[in-house]
């Protein structure tokens, strides 16, 4: 019974996940994805020109990354207020500090999102942080130096098929969207003439290139909005990159079923995944750029979140904004905190943790709701989740009480201990075929998760 919810989710996930290429799913991508997949937590920085207005555009508060486009500002005008851009206080290691700080062993940090500004030296298009600013320093540059100096592997996102600063970027025609709903219809209103192919060739492969040979080792290619890109494009890209660095990862928003991992966004699969995986997902409720009215998420959740996802044996991809002047908010910065000190404590039942072996404690099919499918919605359940590493097994408590029952287990357990207790006073607990009842103390250690070591033989 258990094993076919388990199936039953993964298949789920499946379904609405792209699949990784099958000539990637060789014994070099292993070697590649080993670090991220012990990794399980990472930092998502979304910064640009657009961050300077803090969500706020001429009496509209709600405008985050997409603040050209969701603005209707004329090229003309954006352009100039990118000139303005000049991130005084933006400090690399200070943000890697941070990311540290928190537990993360990763960053993925925009270096041109949709509105097609480089953040990084770009000496094939001007349009750049570097030539277009008097800021003049070079982010990228230096964000990829601090990580490395801090052994926190470093990736860089790329806006693929979105560009609001090219004429030649079509978007949208497909099912259930109108042509062109995506792209600057403001300064390029003729969709007909535009021509992803000129802007590939012109700006995508010369930028990807100079990301590439310019900052050291790049671990990860971030793509998003894949867009009008071809199978041929997405391969060449993909052969591009395998060729520069051949240690890089790349996500699957390379395109037409390409890439190493899938990317669930804003929301945590409900079950497992025989693929790799990671959810990208805000500390803030939900813009990605910096946003000066926008709510947080608690850190209640984020903790959970992260647990439920290591369950799940995906990565937790978490994304702050950052200031126009360079400064990662409070309200971000005191989360990543509370999950830094939960990590300090039980880290070891994260990282390079396998995924749970019961499956039906992550949720259960609503009989009354349905999902946007029609089909039964999944709802999550908030009592407890499992991860595993050889000879024992996690349990990662979110509902305290007297005793904790889990389904059966094919081993044999020999010790149960709380993982927040140095001294690992044995707890009491019974086995038998239908399952482990724990005796668990009276106060929890956590008041948001607390974990249970299992050992078995
Ligand atoms: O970079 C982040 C988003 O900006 C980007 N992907 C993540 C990682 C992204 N691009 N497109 N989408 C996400 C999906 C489309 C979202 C939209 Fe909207 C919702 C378009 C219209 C409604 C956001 C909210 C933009 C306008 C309103």
């Amino acid at each position: 019974m258990i094993k076919k919810t388990v199936l039953a989710l993964a298949l789920g996930w499946l379904g609405q996940m792209a699949a990784a290429g099958d000539a990637e799913a060789s014994a070099a991508a292993g070697d590649r994805m080993e670090w991220w997949q012990d990794a399980r937590f990472g930092m998502f920085i979304h910064w640009g020109v657009y961050s300077k207005a803090g969500g706020e555009w001429k009496g509209t508060t709600d405008h985050g990354e997409w603040l050209q486009f969701t603005a209707k500002i004329p090229l003309a005008e954006y352009t100039e207020f990118a000139r303005g851009f000049n991130p005084v206080d933006f400090d690399a290691e200070e943000w890697v500090q941070i990311a540290k700080d928190a537990g993360m062993k990763y960053m993925v940090i925009t270096t041109k999102h949709h509105d097609g500004f480089a953040m990084f030296d770009s000496p094939s298009n001007e349009y750049n942080i570097v030539d277009w600013t008097q800021f003049g320093r070079d982010p990228i540059k230096e964000l990829a130096d601090a990580s490395h100096d801090a052994g926190i592997h470093f990736g860089v996102y790329y806006s693929l098929g979105r560009d609001w600063h090219d004429p030649d970027v079509p978007t949208g025609g497909e099912k259930g969207r109108s042509a062109g709903d995506r792209s600057n219809l403001i300064d390029y209103p003729d969709e007909s003439i535009k021509d992803f192919s000129k802007y590939f060739e012109r700006k995508v492969k010369p930028q990807v290139r100079e990301l590439l040979t310019q900052y050291g080792a790049v671990d990860i290619m971030w793509f998003d909005t894949p867009e009008k890109i071809s199978a041929e494009q997405s391969a060449e890209l993909l052969e591009m990159i395998r060729e520069l660095q051949p240690q890089c990862i790349v996500n699957n928003r390379i395109g037409n079923g390409l890439g190493d991992y899938g990317t669930p966004e804003q929301e945590i699969p409900e079950g497992r995944s025989v693929k790799p995986w990671e959810t990208c997902m805000t500390v803030s409720s939900r813009i990605w750029g910096y946003n000066k009215t926008v709510g947080y998420r608690d850190s209640e959740e984020l903790i959970r979140n992260l647990i439920d996802i290591s369950s799940k044996s995906g990565n937790y991809l978490l994304n702050v904004g950052p200031t126009g002047e360079g400064i990662i908010p409070s309200e971000s910065v005191e989360r990543l905190q509370a999950m830094g000190d939960w990590l300090r404590v039980n880290g070891e039942a994260i990282y390079a943790c396998g995924p749970t072996p019961f499956g039906g404690e992550a949720g259960h099919y609503s009989d009354t709701e349905k999902d946007k499918h029609g089909k039964p919605k999944f709802v999550s359940d908030w009592k407890w989740r499992a991860t595993t590493k050889p000879g024992k097994l996690y349990i990662h408590i979110f509902q305290w009480s007297e005793t904790i029952k889990l389904p059966a287990f094919g081993e044999k357990v020999i010790k149960a201990y709380l993982l927040a207790d140095p001294d690992q006073v044995e707890l009491t607990f019974t086995q038998s075929d239908t399952g482990i009842v724990v005796t668990l103390p009276e106060q929890a250690p956590d008041a948001v998760a607390s974990v249970v070591c299992l050992e078995f033989k």
